[in-house]
């Protein structure tokens, strides 16, 4: 058994469920927070059979979008800020960031 874990951005994440869904994956969503842009995006917990890893990233892959996005610097720290002009740069977001850890056991109770 596997576990996939997932995270897409928000914009695709019901789209991903119902995709999921309808392919008789079971899953699980979690809230949670990029730590590069700070915000939301969505993770995904889906367990599985070895077997049925590669149905899965196939759908992942065809449910979740790259998108450009511009995001605005922090500024230095101890710098003078006063002078700082943050400078938005464009970052590629998407559209999956995709680990597979193996299970030892899988209960439920
Ligand atoms: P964030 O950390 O908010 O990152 C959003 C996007 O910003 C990343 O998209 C990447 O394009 C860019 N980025 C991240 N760190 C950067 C850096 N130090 N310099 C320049 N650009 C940077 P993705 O790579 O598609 O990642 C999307 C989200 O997936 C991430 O959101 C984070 O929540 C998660 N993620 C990505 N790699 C991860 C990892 N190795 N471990 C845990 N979570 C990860």
């Amino acid at each position: 058994m596997k576990m996939i874990i997932a995270v897409v951005q928000d914009k695709d994440s019901n789209r991903l469920t119902d995709a999921l869904a309808e392919n008789d994956f079971k899953t699980t969503k979690l809230s949670t927070t990029g730590g590069f842009l700070r915000e939301g995006n969505t993770t995904f917990m889906i367990g599985c059979e070895d077997g049925e890893v590669d149905d899965a990233l196939e759908i992942i892959r065809n449910n979740c979008s790259q998108r450009e996005q511009m995001v605005a610097p922090i500024s230095p720290m101890g710098g003078n800020a006063d002078s700082y002009i943050p400078k938005p740069v464009k970052v590629e977001v998407g559209g999956a960031t995709v680990f597979i850890l193996p299970i030892d056991s899988f209960f439920q109770f």
